[in-house]
């Protein structure tokens, strides 16, 4: 039987386990990296591991979320980062070169390798061909440490693209089109391959596009074949030695093959406050707009940002509008200068940030009260960009940049704008900002500077046979990570100082949350479906657990989430019966027994007032070993693989 890309390269990289669907597969990791929110953690995780230098070909640490500097927090973090990583082995990205993802694209990425990053956008680089998971920092922590990482052999779907896009239509319709058709938990337990003859006519940026929004379906990864595109980016990048050709064999078996014909899209539109609420971005031509922002690791490539130039081109930007664009990194910034496009930009009043995700995680520029703010960002979670009560929605960069000249959201078909700059052949490299870490024999004696926001790492308790426990909790379907701990200018800054950043867990759903929590001693979760959707944040478990949870008892999990659970030592519960959940209520408490035999058998048995119901497990026999030592970091202290 011929094998998909993602068997082609798991096979080559297989640990223990067997490739068959809902098996775990150990895979050896080539590539790492880490941005500073979720990497101080990461590193601090990777120093109790007491490993002189990390194991893998390469690891890099990028600092591109937390740049706002108000005070001392973020420029503390920064200096834990460069000396750290200097230390260890890392490579270090200073903050200003750019978002992790499109970096990585740009300078590291290898088709053919693994990759995990402590951030959920990582599959990006599938558009590379390379097999790329968003991880928790603690599995990042392990990886660099040369420990394996786990998946859950997925299922495996192939998108078959027909045709070529027409003229305005961006790789990120194709997401959204996808996102429609599937929604926000399609892709779970899901890999996606992208292939047909279709492919050819995508650049590896709009396929790097596409492999990013995966992550919005939930997706375990999305890949492409590496093909003669691949061939021209990398030699574009001077890399051409990277290039390995890949792709799936004909006789390949996959579990659904979702057609799509590039040349029937239109430009699409992500409305509040969901990346699936997706429509024609015709159907919504008469709302107004206040905000428009281009960037993030969705869509600041040099070739989106070509396109927009080309549209603001001799333009100015509406009155009612502020618009901001973030490039993707120093190299597309500097080229954008040395065409002229980024003349062309200025001179249409767009405000021009720094190459870092900036709005994309509320980091500055959030829109103004019931602000409508058109984004070519892949997430808009109520609150996410820093104002509670702005619509945002998502779009690609011609939406975008037409929409900020017209002030309303606008097709861009509609628009007489014919000019494209062509993206160069030879792109500027420099990788002055990435600085090479220490000799072996220099990095004995090199310190790693830590600031006075670095607290100690919360601990975790082990399970004993019996819990009981408050349910404190009860929430809906799709809760996001955004929710449970969210992000911002405000309160990013903390994501190394745990017990501040526990004040502000659960904000956007209950307020008195923290309080409740702690004060009820052991404490259980409610949750709906697609419970943990979005980010890789491992905070989202670790506060929680913090706070005294020991137990989220869901209608599902999202995968990223749930592996931070159990590293967190939170045991993650599946309800067997979805009824259950309407008859729980927030206050009651909830009995589990026989918690250890459950765990073997799959399936626990848990009493409350009146009702005994049981909720499934399906923990491998390390994963059980984990929460039985109380989490990841105790499992592995004692001596665990
Ligand atoms: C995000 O887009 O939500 C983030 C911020 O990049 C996160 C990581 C984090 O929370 O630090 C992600 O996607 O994993
Ligand atoms: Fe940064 Fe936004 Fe991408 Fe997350 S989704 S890595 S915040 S640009």
């Amino acid at each position: 039987m011929g094998k998909t890309i993602a068997e082609k390269i798991i096979e080559k990289h297989l640990l223990a386990g067997t490739m068959q669907q809902g098996q775990e597969v150990a895979l050896r990791i080539d590539q790492t990296l880490t941005q500073d929110a979720t990497g101080t953690m990461a590193y601090l995780e990777f120093e109790t591991m007491g490993i002189p230098r990390v194991k893998t070909e390469l690891s890099v640490a990028y600092v591109d979320h937390n740049t706002l500097q108000c005070g001392f927090e973020n420029a503390d973090d920064h200096r834990y980062l460069q000396t750290v990583a200097a230390k260890y082995g890392v490579r270090f990205s200073r903050p200003g070169n750019g978002i992790c993802h499109q970096v990585h694209l740009e300078r590291f990425g290898v088709p053919g390798k693994t990759l995990i990053g402590s951030d959920s956008h990582t599959p990006t680089a599938g558009g590379l061909g390379m097999l790329a998971f968003g991880a928790g920092g603690m599995d990042v922590a392990i990886a660099m440490g040369g420990g394996a990482y786990y998946i859950t052999m997925p299922k495996q779907y192939k998108v078959n693209l027909t045709g070529a896009l027409r003229p305005h239509v961006a790789a990120k319709d194709v997401s959204l089109e996808i996102l429609r058709r599937l929604s926000v938990k399609g892709g779970v337990g899901v890999l996606v391959e992208w292939g047909g003859p279709g492919v050819e006519t995508l650049t590896v940026p709009e396929r790097a596009t596409i492999t990013n929004m995966g992550a919005e379906l939930g997706a375990t990864t999305s890949i492409f074949p590496s093909d003669e595109q691949t061939r021209l980016f990398l030699r574009n990048q001077g890399r051409e030695a990277d290039y390995t050709p890949l792709s799936s064999d004909e006789d390949a078996v996959y579990d659904r093959i979702i057609d799509l014909d590039l040349s029937t899209l239109e430009p699409m539109i992500a409305c509040p406050h969901s990346p699936d609420n997706v429509v024609a971005v015709k159907e919504l031509k008469d709302v107004k707009v206040d905000q428009v922002c281009i960037g993030s690791c969705t869509n600041s490539s040099l070739r989106d940002m070509l396109r927009v130039a080309a549209i603001l081109r001799g333009k100015t930007v509406a009155p009612g509008v502020s618009l901001s664009i973030s490039p993707g990194s120093r190299q597309v910034l500097t080229m954008l200068a040395d065409c002229g496009a980024l003349n062309d930009i200025l001179k249409s009043g767009a405000r021009v940030l720094e190459c870092a995700c900036g709005p994309c995680i509320g980091m500055g520029f959030s829109p103004n009260s019931q602000g409508v703010s058109l984004r070519t960002f892949n997430r808009n979670f109520t609150g996410r960009s820093g104002t509670k009560d702005a619509n945002v929605y998502l779009v690609s960069p011609e939406t975008a940049a037409a929409s900020a000249l017209t002030g309303y959201i606008t097709d861009p078909t509609t628009l007489q704008v014919q000019a494209t700059r062509e993206v160069p052949q030879e792109f500027s490299v420099d990788d002055t900002a990435v600085l090479m870490p220490l000799s072996v024999e220099e990095a004995k004696d090199a310190q790693v500077l830590r600031g006075p926001n670095i607290k100690e790492f919360p601990k975790s308790k082990p399970f004993a046979d019996e819990l009981t426990a408050q349910l404190v909790l009860k929430v809906g379907d799709n809760i996001t990570t955004d929710h449970i701990m969210p992000a911002g200018a405000k309160i990013l800054p903390y994501r190394s100082n745990i017990p501040h950043l526990s004040q502000f867990c659960f904000e956007v759903c209950d307020k008195e949350f923290p309080e409740r929590a702690k004060a009820a001693g052991d404490g259980i979760i409610l949750g709906g479906s697609n419970y943990g959707q979005g980010s890789s944040r491992e905070h989202a478990a670790l506060v929680p657990m913090y706070l005294g949870i020991r137990c989220v008892l869901a209608k599902s999990f999202a995968r990223i989430h749930v592996a931070n659970l159990i590293n967190a030592g939170i045991l993650p519960l599946t309800l067997e019966d979805p009824e259950v959940y309407d008859k729980l209520s927030q206050s009651m408490t909830l009995q589990l027994t026989d918690i250890k035999s459950g765990m073997e058998k799959g399936s626990i048995t848990v009493k409350t007032d009146g009702l005994t119901f049981t909720a499934s497990c399906n923990l491998t026999q390390r994963q059980q070993k984990i929460l039985l030592a109380g989490g990841l970091l105790n499992y592995t202290k004692d001596g665990g693989i």
